[in-house]
């Protein structure tokens, strides 16, 4: 990677903070985010595989809104067309989506390749280079391959090998192409919520250890995939390998609470710092989190820390093992220390932090948990900026949600993106940070994992109640495509 500048990029004089007049630094990637099982229908369409995601919302409960599916979506297996309209009308530079594992390699692995799946995911990317969108492509984004969940999934070994050997046929098969390659979508939110609370798929609860398993595999997968790309690919394909991490604003209930202060680092450390220690500084867990799992486990009467431990070997392996940093940023929370008492292990009470909402700050509509904060963005990418030896980074998913119905008209969440912007452009030319992009979750209206599809983040609307489904731009597409065009360079399609 290039070495980071000493300064800040000069700010442009008539940069005014205006998102719409204002001037991101050039080949500045804009772009929109979507994922497979969200967009794509056809779940056993032309011999795809099922995923977890398919088991999880086959099975009778109440665990996703309504009961409600990804089995058409959008039906963007069918409607790619209608999909790449909508990019093009946007005029995105970037677009990012997922390829679903299992639509690929029915099983999981590499003894059977669907080619209709390898023909789906050519269209796409040869479309979007035939109009100049560079395509990001995210290996992995929840829908693991039922078969390799039926032999344990992110708790076993096992996965770990199918995944480098997934993400090998993925490179080899469209490496020559994209050159943006995420391998892994918010380990933190599968192992949390699908290993841990099993509230998401595959809806495994095993409070106190299955978070730390799960994600300790997730991190050795990712590992090996990117020396894979580094290995065998990277001198001829000349592209870039991260990890999405998600990761919260965090900011003491009491300011000048020196156990908050606490707190808040016990917070962003057991969510991003756990991925983003071992992968960009030293191989291993952040020290605040080795020390407080030790401890609690000792106090719960386990004979050893229920946080795995990495090998000397394992942590060289891992050291270094991302070419720019990717961060889903959503909202900010106020923490404050809490002793966990309660006998029951489990990840949060680990952290000894309680989140709590400030009540002034405004929540998007579709989601209960997304407090709007735009400061909270630029906060975490000077902290970003400070621990990780300074990164590009691309912001690869923000976004605003609202509930169904939709006003087409979503003033308000326009209002949301552009003071997202401003808070983009003073991380970048008041703080120095490298952001090279910005993505919006998400292109379109699509199944919101348990919420289904009563919670819309899309920039284009649409109609389920239709069997067309059309995609019709908010407000917040139009505004956006200003945004774009505004800052695009002219003939530059990078
Ligand atoms: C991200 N939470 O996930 C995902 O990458 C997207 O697939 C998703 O649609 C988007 O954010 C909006 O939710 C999250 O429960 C899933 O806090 C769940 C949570 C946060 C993010």
């Amino acid at each position: 990677m290039a070495s980071a500048p000493s300064t800040a990029p000069s700010t442009p004089a008539y940069c005014n903070w205006n998102p719409e007049d204002a001037s991101f630094p050039e080949q500045f990637a804009w772009g929109a985010s979507t994922a497979a099982y969200q967009i794509e229908g056809g779940w056993d369409a032309d011999g795809k595989g099922p995923s977890v995601w398919d088991t999880f919302t086959h099975q009778a409960g109440e665990r996703v809104f309504e009961n409600q599916t990804g089995d058409v979506a959008c039906s963007s297996y069918t409607l790619w067309e209608e999909d790449l309209k909508c990019i093009k009308q946007l005029g995105l530079t970037h677009y990012r989506f997922s390829l679903s594992w299992s639509r690929l390699l029915p099983d999981g692995t590499t003894g059977f390749v669907n080619q209709k799946g390898v023909d789906y995911y050519n269209k796409v990317i040869d479309s979007l280079l035939d109009n100049s969108v560079t395509p990001m492509v995210t290996l992995y984004h929840f829908d693991l391959p039922q078969s390799l969940e039926d032999q344990g999934g992110w708790k076993s070994h096992a996965t770990v090998e199918a995944f480098d050997a997934y993400a090998h046929f993925c490179f080899q098969t469209f490496g020559d192409r994209v050159q943006l390659w995420l391998t892994i979508n918010e380990p933190y939110i599968v192992a949390e919520l699908g290993y841990e609370q099993g509230t998401m798929a595959p809806g495994v609860k095993e409070l106190g250890t299955g978070a730390y398993l799960s994600a300790h595999n997730m991190i050795k997968a990712h590992a090996a995939a990117w020396h894979t790309y580094d290995r065998v690919f990277r001198k001829q394909q000349g592209g870039l390998v991260s990890i999405a991490l998600n990761s919260d604003w965090a900011e003491p209930f009491q300011p000048h609470s020196l156990a908050d202060q606490e707190a808040v680092n016990r917070h962003i450390g057991f969510c991003l710092d756990w991925f983003a220690t071992p992968i960009f500084l030293n191989g291993d867990y952040p020290v605040v989190m080795k020390s407080r799992i030790s401890a609690m486990s000792k106090k719960q009467g386990y004979p050893s820390s229920r946080l795995p431990e990495f090998t000397e070997e394992e942590k060289m392996t891992i050291k270094g093992t991302a070419d720019f940093f990717a961060l889903n940023y959503y909202t900010t929370r106020k923490i404050k220390h809490q002793d966990y008492l309660d006998s029951q292990p489990s990840r949060a009470g680990d952290t000894e932090a309680e989140q709590v909402m400030d009540l002034s700050w405004p929540v998007a509509t579709g989601s209960s948990w997304l407090a709007v904060v735009p400061w909270g963005l630029r906060n975490l990418l000077k902290y970003i900026k400070d621990t990780y030896n300074h990164p590009i980074i691309y912001i690869t998913e923000n976004g605003f949600s609202q509930s169904d119905p939709a006003p087409l008209d979503d003033s308000q969440r326009w209002e949301y993106f552009r003071l997202t912007l401003q808070e983009i452009l003073k991380a970048i030319y008041i703080d120095g940070v490298r952001v090279k992009g910005y993505f919006v979750w998400s292109l379109l209206d699509n199944f919101e994992w348990t919420c289904g599809y009563s919670s819309r983040f899309g920039l284009f609307h649409v109609d389920y109640e239709n069997p067309a489904l059309p995609r019709v731009p908010y407000k917040s597409a139009t505004e956006y495509a200003k945004v774009i065009a505004n800052n695009r360079p002219v003939n530059s399609h990078e």
